[in-house]
């Protein structure tokens, strides 16, 4: 292949002198290359078919019990000044990562193939889009790579002879002795040697260890977020943990929104929710990241930087999102979920009963009565966005799409209403800093049922100080017209009544915010101002065919101010953290909330 980047060849060189793969390959990014590398992981025991006439194309991976979801202690923000890294990462000095790292990639890939993937986070060629290039020891990582971002020859004509990148180097960590074969999936067992490492000074990312997810997707959340949100910080635009969707009413009227959700909030079912209004529609730009940038009209457009979704599977079904069960029908790569006898996959939550034998997500025999689950919690599909049945025709459009709203919620048992729209740009940035979720007792910490802030749900992909990140977002609001910058709506579908049942249908129901949302953007939504936000008036949430009583909208609607006073404590604890780093701005919308809750009687 010929590569005109003088740099890239280069780096890539300088990389194979220190891992020392068996043989280099640059990806093109075909069908045929995808194929082939398929079938040596299925010839290597690495992948299992399924049945092609329940799931065409689709393969199943298991992966080490070791490496099954990001490995967040082990994910490291190499900053020159610590404290450019914040509270709220890990730091370690980059020459001392770096030296470290250098050893551990000695020879690292000795046995294998380094395959050498470009890739661009966004269309190819988009003035959002940016470019990666990820060397790899691991084909799992290709074939993935190749579903989640564009990938190949093309990317190398766009970077051309003098393109910037970012370098992205994996590795498994498990070179091959002479003759030794893989007897699973490859990575470093010891968690506490595994590196996922950035260093956002020189826009590089070095992952050392881990196969799964985020650790070895580079595209994903180490460049589209950690890395892509300090570059979006210096170049004046936003890299945020956002879907993106397409709302149109009734009157063919169309307006974007993009969504901030913490883990475990059904983020990915949102964007992709059926309507429970048969005249609305709602299609799906992106189910994960959001680069937002300001066009020449002055507002601000999103792109979806990726291709494809890595969704949990554990709790999809025909109930909670029926779009993505479609859409994994076939083409799609699933991980740790469990093989039934007839050659599909089964997990917990599919909506079907367990069949009475079953291969769990460690390739072990299961039955109903194992007493351990069948797939993974953390199992995952990774399937192209193009199948999705609702994606929005424009979800490639090199220009993006203009957003109109911005959603950021969490998982709140109470205190949160249903939704409170921000009074303007800074109460709105107040909004996205104090959201976050209950910990629960699947966190493992002794601090269940405490609110675990998570700004913008970006707590563990903010590359630089929470301070200062905020910050940046106050000063996106300076470099706008007011009336032209998304409005931002704090949501929780999550508030439970005394018998701690859920007041919120959730789901396809949410639809009905969404409408309430759309008719303030147009003008007609009705709102009652409070001080904590615009919360809806009553009967401005359309509830008709619902079962929800009067007293609970009431209940999902209203201010709490005692709950609210608690909340400031617990915010101002949060807030101290960010020390000097602080923006004034928001000390002063928490003075400002503290002295209006003070006036409710
Ligand atoms: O593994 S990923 O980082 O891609 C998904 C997640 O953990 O949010
Ligand atoms: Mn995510």
């Amino acid at each position: 292949m010929l590569v005109k980047n003088k740099n890239l060849r280069d780096w890539a060189e300088e990389v194979r002198a220190l891992c020392k793969p068996d043989s280099v390959h640059w990806c093109d990014g075909s069908q045929q290359e995808y194929d082939r590398l398929i079938k040596v992981m299925v010839d290597a025991g690495l992948a299992t078919p399924l049945n092609p006439e329940k799931k065409p194309g689709c393969y199943l991976f298991r992966s080490h019990p070791s490496d099954v979801a990001r490995a967040e202690k082990r994910t490291f923000i190499a900053c020159k000044n610590k404290e450019d890294a914040g509270p709220t990462n890990n730091w370690i000095d980059p020459d001392e990562l770096k030296a470290t790292m250098t050893a551990l990639y000695d020879g690292c890939m000795k046995g294998r193939d380094m395959y050498i993937i470009p890739f661009s986070m966004g269309p190819i060629g988009s003035p959002i889009a940016k470019i990666g290039v990820e060397i790899t020891d691991s084909p799992y990582v290709v074939v993935n790579m190749k579903i989640m971002t564009r990938i190949g020859t093309e990317v190398l004509d766009v970077l051309g002879e003098d393109g910037e990148y970012v370098k992205c180097l994996h590795s498994v960590g498990k070179p091959l002795g002479a003759g030794e074969a893989d007897d699973g999936w490859p990575c470093v067992p010891n968690v506490d040697e595994k590196y996922i490492s950035h260093f956002p000074d020189e826009r590089m990312i070095w992952s050392f260890g881990s196969g799964y997810g985020g650790n070895a997707l580079l595209g994903k959340k180490c460049f589209a977020l950690r890395i892509a949100c300090v570059q979006a910080r210096d170049e004046g635009w936003l890299a945020e943990h956002m879907l993106i969707l397409k709302l149109t009413n009734p009157k063919g009227e169309t307006y974007y929104v993009c969504g901030a959700f913490p883990s475990a909030c059904g983020k990915t079912n949102l964007a992709m929710l059926e309507p429970v209004f048969p005249d609305w529609k709602v299609e799906t730009v992106g189910d994960d990241i959001s680069w937002m940038k300001f066009g020449a009209d002055g507002r601000l457009y999103a792109i979806n930087p990726e291709s494809g979704f890595f969704g949990v599977v554990p709790g999809t079904s025909m109930h909670s999102n029926p779009n993505a069960m479609r859409q994994i029908q076939s083409n799609t790569i699933f991980t740790n979920v469990a093989l039934t006898d007839d050659g599909d996959v089964w997990w917990e939550g599919i909506g079907t009963p367990a069949p009475d034998h079953l291969i769990d997500w460690k390739g072990n025999d299961w039955t109903p009565a194992s007493g351990t689950p069948a797939a993974h919690a953390n199992a995952r599909f990774t399937t192209p966005a193009s199948q999705c049945p609702v994606i929005a025709p424009e979800w490639d459009d090199p220009a993006g799409v203009p957003i109109s709203a911005i959603l950021v919620g969490g998982r709140r048992k109470a205190t949160i209403p249903l939704v409170n729209e921000s009074l303007d740009w800074n109460h709105g940035v107040f909004l996205g800093s104090i959201m976050g979720s209950e910990i629960t007792t699947a966190d493992i910490t002794d601090k269940v049922g405490q609110v675990r802030r998570d700004p913008f749900a970006m707590l563990p992909f903010t590359g630089y100080h929470m301070g200062d990140y905020l910050r940046h977002w106050l000063d996106i609001g300076k470099k706008a017209n007011p009336d032209q910058l998304p409005k931002i709506y704090f949501v929780n579908w999550f508030r439970k009544n005394e018998e701690g049942k859920f007041i919120w249908p959730g789901y396809g129901d949410n639809s009905r915010v969404l409408k309430w949302v759309v008719e303030r953007l147009s003008g007609t939504g009705q709102a009652v101002r409070t001080t904590i936000g615009n919360l809806p008036a009553a009967g401005a949430i359309d509830t008709s065919g619902l079962d929800v009583t009067e007293a609970d909208m009431e209940e999902l609607l209203h201010v709490d101010k005692e709950a609210w006073l608690a909340e400031i404590e617990s915010i101002r604890e949060n807030y101290v953290s960010y020390g000097d780093r602080l923006p004034q701005e928001l000390a002063d919308e928490l003075a400002k909330l503290e002295e209006g809750l003070a006036k409710i009687q």
